[in-house]
């Protein structure tokens, strides 16, 4: 048994999911009418609600036990001074710093002046390509961005600029390429022009197989279609830490935007890999996000750990995962605009927290990160709910929801919160089998029909309810309220971390199948029979080699 299971503070948990477990979330609602002034916390425009969930006031003193005997306040500190809390890769985490205001110093030098020196270099180059003075071969002005990159490098540009569409120009139109599959980039380049579009390769490494592919056949169609070689410097830039390879690759410095290796790929949107971003909204708005986020980190920093927003979200996610032993959680926001927020979570979440060998070089024994997954509503609704709400799993979620929409049109929004608030009372709720009867008794007394065939669907229409859920709802979807939401669901994952022991800034989990592909590959141009792994792996490379 590891520390953390035999703790006192894990066990007085344990003891106590045993009440709570015997309580309906109903029944805590009936019993308190004050559950939502004790179980809600406010932070600017954004109310985060967690009373839906099996907690009373002596939950959230266990939990906050827990996390002070894992001494969180004291990681937070470390995480904001710059300690190389990544250990297993000698890195700090300081993706707050490309946030921040103030000095944060590192390894002896104050890395702000970088940090200002490459945002400056974003803002005069989004401000020349988005009001035109920057411009293609042709002298025409550049129309459309593609950003090649993936992962971390591609998932929070793709989210950012997603969710906050109503704040971009029409004139520059941004694309994300990640994938290695030929048909992502075909399918995105056949609809452009090559004299007035411009190329960004995202990748902090400058060497991810997939990223330099794409880059390469980009070159290749941009040469292709018009542009010359002395061309590609003025349609190709690129964000990384690894200047030569981006020489080497036909793009000089001047149109290189660095990074740092103290920023994690999938916590680096606040970098330069969020350039397809500036471009898209504007380094005004972009500056926003960037003080959405500040504020947040202000927030966690300060704010007493049962007052703090990331700091309750985590606990309660571990109240869950490791209490009531849930395995996956929904991420369904109440926005169109933030359609692309699970997906983006997803790996924030998993990469971050999925592992299983804590930072002491022992295997857990306890879960660690869960499967995030999500859609946006009401779209979710008329495809999984009926899970949520009737199927043998408990899958907590959080809703995410905008008290104004950008697009006003007709009772539209009014229709899209009546379903959130709906859903969320539904789940706490359920419906009773004496409720759905009393329904079934006033449908009798006021028409023909007999009562046989209702008696046969009654437990059909029973809900069992006690389904947790967070709300989460906002003013509005701006720059500066989308920089809170995701710094808070970054210092989640962080309270998360500190509390199961893991570090959540490394991924060595994706490196084995990265490896295996290298070698796979070369085998596959080959035309010879493969029989050198198991006969699973064998069998389907050879009816490959047969059918391609
Ligand atoms: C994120 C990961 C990973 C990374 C990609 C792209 O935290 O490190 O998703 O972002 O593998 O890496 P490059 O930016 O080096 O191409």
């Amino acid at each position: 048994m590891s520390t953390l299971t035999l703790s006192n503070a894990w066990l007085a948990l344990q003891d106590h999911q045993s009440v709570m477990a015997q309580q309906h979330l109903h029944e805590l609602f009936t019993r308190d009418p004050k559950r939502f002034n004790k179980f809600s916390l406010k932070f600017n425009d954004i109310l985060m609600d967690y009373s839906k969930h099996p907690i009373c006031p002596e939950t959230i003193s266990l939990l906050l036990a827990l996390a002070r005997q894992q001494e969180l306040e004291d990681w937070i500190e470390r995480m904001f001074r710059g300690e190389k809390i990544n250990n297993t890769e000698n890195h700090a985490a300081l993706h707050s710093a490309l946030r921040a205001e103030h000095p944060v110093v590192l390894d002896g030098v104050d890395i702000m002046p970088d940090v200002r020196r490459v945002l400056t270099q974003m803002e005069q180059f989004s401000t020349c390509v988005r009001n035109g003075t920057l411009k293609g071969y042709s002298g025409h002005p550049f129309t459309d961005v593609v950003n090649i990159g993936i992962g971390g490098s591609d998932l929070g540009p793709v989210m950012v600029t997603e969710a906050l569409k109503p704040y971009g120009s029409n004139h520059i139109i941004p694309h994300f390429v990640s994938n290695i599959d030929g048909t992502h980039l075909s399918t995105t380049l056949r609809r452009l022009n090559p004299e007035t579009t411009l190329f960004i390769i995202a990748s902090k490494t400058f060497s991810t197989q997939e990223t330099m592919a794409n880059a390469r056949a980009a070159r290749e169609w941009f040469l292709a279609h018009g542009g010359s070689k002395k061309d590609i410097s003025g349609h190709f830039v690129a964000v990384s830490t690894n200047r030569e390879e981006v020489e080497k690759f036909g793009i000089n410095s001047d149109n290189m935007f660095e990074l740092w290796d103290w920023v994690g790929g999938r916590y680096s949107l606040w970098s330069a890999i969020g350039l397809p971003i500036a471009l898209a909204i504007g380094m005004e708005n972009f500056y926003s996000l960037l003080i959405g986020a500040r504020e947040m980190d202000q927030h966690f920093i300060t704010t007493p750990l049962e007052k703090n927003l990331p700091v309750m979200l985590g606990l309660i996610g571990i109240w869950q995962i490791n209490f009531f032993g849930t395995r996956s959680h929904a991420v369904l926001p109440y926005d169109q605009s933030l359609q692309r927020f699970p997906a983006y979570l997803q790996q924030l979440e998993m990469e971050s927290n999925g592992k299983s060998i804590d930072r002491n070089g022992n295997e857990v024994d306890y879960s660690t990160g869960t499967v995030v997954w999500g859609e946006s509503g009401t779209n979710g609704q008329h495809a999984f709910y009926q899970l949520l709400h009737q199927g043998t799993q408990i899958i907590p979620a959080d809703f995410l929801v905008p008290c104004i929409s950008h697009n006003p049109i007709g009772d539209h929004h009014r229709l899209l919160l009546a379903n959130f608030f709906a859903q969320t009372e539904a789940m706490m709720r359920g419906k009773s089998k004496n409720e759905v009867r009393a329904e079934v008794e006033v449908e009798l007394s006021t028409s023909s029909i007999t009562e046989e065939p209702f008696k046969k669907l009654l437990p059909y229409k029973v809900f069992p309810g006690d389904r947790p859920t967070t709300s989460i709802l906002f003013k509005q979807l701006d720059p500066k309220t989308l920089g809170s939401l995701i710094a808070l669901y970054e210092h989640k994952v962080f309270v998360q971390s500190v509390i199961w022991n893991v570090n959540p800034f490394d991924q060595w989990g994706v490196e084995l199948g990265k490896q295996l592909a290298g070698k796979i590959s070369d085998e596959l141009e080959q035309e010879t029979q493969i029989t050198s792994h198991d006969s699973s792996t064998n069998g389907l490379m050879n009816y490959f080699k047969a059918n391609r």
